[in-house]
């Protein structure tokens, strides 16, 4: 086992990974920012190594000042979190070449999953559904033939993209002799990579995705779904398990294949398949992640499975002796932002008055205190609500009873606590009415 593991992270999943190394018995080394001094993931770590200033591109970004922390603790592991170098290949390379075991994928794998278009041709051969569409080096006359033969509207999507980044909706013929070299042009600059490929535009989908663990000797567990169709510009607000939408014989069906598509590139550690799910019920991949995802507590809840403890002893070398059951009852997820609840837009400050919600099934995966300063350089996420029900139902009334009793107030400090209560509240959510839409049709 690991004797020390340097979480290259801040912000509650330092936390995480602290709290899990230490229920393991092994020392944790903080990393941190100079925004990030009085930040609790450097208080509650055995070490703490400050790697540089504010700006992310200096400090968690920073692969050579990681590194040298790395080395001064002489931690024989590292934990990238989610965010910033997780599913950074070089950054898993350069881990493993220093001989210090990095706590995800490895770099090949990294490599290949960032590749959309590699694994879509990999999805496809395991039999996952694929949208239609066409992949590879496609040229505008292939665009073209392809978006008159499936209908329009479709999608222009970079394979080096993700996460809906390098997403464009092509309406019509005339659009699309607009924006594909606009699309191949853009992907090329932001990606280093202008291979593009084309799908048919799903409407109104859910954004459903599978959760896996895998370990080094071959054997793969997928914990169910959870369903994340709660968001905005690409943002999860709220995200739950399991998906109203999934009935366990498609759940079952799904988990195979999934099962198949890691096994089939040796996948290893903690991962995610993506899918979007049509109005009709049909399923198409999207992509796969290589990293903890910030929602994966809500599998924790109805798996009882401690999926952050076994990305630590999957890394180790230890067999997975887990094996997937059906969801237990009911967990919902609520991202709690420091933003304005009107514009979305960060609002960061100091914490004056603090009460954190509690109680049976209730449990709040959060780096912030009364006194903590928000710092303005990192993205807005303060805390993860996180609620157990028996049912779907007694889930929501127990959400919406611990969003009552949290209160993060502070000078010039906006939460977006209330917006969380009005989606909970709405009939389109209770009865699983919503599509990915859902949030930008309830803010006009
Ligand atoms: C799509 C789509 C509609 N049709 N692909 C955006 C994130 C990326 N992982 C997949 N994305 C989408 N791909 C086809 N063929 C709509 C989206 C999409 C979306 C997907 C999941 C969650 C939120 C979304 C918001 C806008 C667009």
């Amino acid at each position: 086992m690991f004797r020390k593991v340097l979480i290259a992270n801040r912000g509650e999943i330092a936390l995480r990974a602290i709290r899990a190394c230490r229920e393991l018995g092994i020392k944790t080394v903080a990393v941190y920012s100079e925004a990030d001094r009085d930040s609790l993931h450097v208080q509650m770590a055995d070490e703490a190594i400050c790697i540089g200033p504010p700006e992310p591109s200096k400090s968690y970004l920073d692969i050579p000042r990681i590194m040298s922390a790395v080395e001064i603790s002489s931690a024989d592991a590292v934990y990238p979190g989610y965010g910033f170098l997780a599913e950074n290949p070089k950054f898993a390379e350069i881990v493993a070449k220093s001989r210090v075991k990095f706590i995800g994928p490895s770099p090949s794998t990294l490599d290949l999953i960032g590749d959309k278009i590699r694994t879509k041709e990999i999805a496809k051969k395991v039999g996952i559904p694929l949208v239609p569409g066409s992949n590879g080096a496609m040229s505008l006359e292939t665009a073209l033939r392809t978006a008159s033969k499936i209908g329009y509207p479709v999608v222009l999507k970079a394979s080096a993209g993700g996460g809906g980044r390098g997403i464009r909706i092509v309406m019509n013929e005339k659009d699309m002799r607009e924006k594909f070299p606009v699309a191949v042009q853009e992907a090329d600059l932001c990606f280093g990579d202008g291979r593009i490929y084309l799908e048919k535009f799903i409407i109104n989908p859910k954004h459903i995705e599978f959760q896996v663990l895998a370990d080094s000797k071959g054997k793969v567990v997928v914990l169910g779904e959870r369903e994340c169709s709660i968001q905005r510009r690409h943002q999860k607000l709220i995200e739950e398990a399991p998906s109203l939408s999934v009935s366990e014989k498609k759940r079952q069906e799904i988990s195979e294949k999934v099962g198949d598509l890691c096994r089939s590139i040796g996948y290893e550690g903690a991962g995610t398949v993506e899918f979007l799910m049509d109005e009709d019920g049909n399923f198409y991949f999207m992509e796969m992640n290589g990293r903890i995802q910030v929602e994966h507590p809500v599998t924790e809840m109805v798996t009882c499975v401690d999926i952050v403890k076994w990305q630590i002893l999957i890394a180790a070398g230890e067999e997975l002796t887990i094996e997937p059951e059906t969801p237990r009852g009911w967990a919902v997820e609520m991202r709690i932002n420091a933003e304005d609840p009107n514009t979305f837009m960060p609002s960061p400050g100091k914490i004056d008055r603090l009460v954190l919600p509690g109680g049976a099934w209730v449990r709040l995966d959060t780096h912030i205190y009364q006194g903590y300063r928000i710092p303005p350089h990192y993205d807005s996420l303060i805390a993860k609500l996180v609620v157990w029900g028996s049912t779907r139902e007694e889930a929501i009334k127990r959400s919406l009873r611990a969003l009552d009793e949290f209160v993060v107030e502070g000078e010039g400090l906006k939460t977006n606590i209330d917006f969380h209560k009005r989606v909970l509240s709405t009939l389109e959510f209770k009865e699983g009415r919503h599509h990915i839409g859902f949030v930008e049709k309830l803010m006009v």
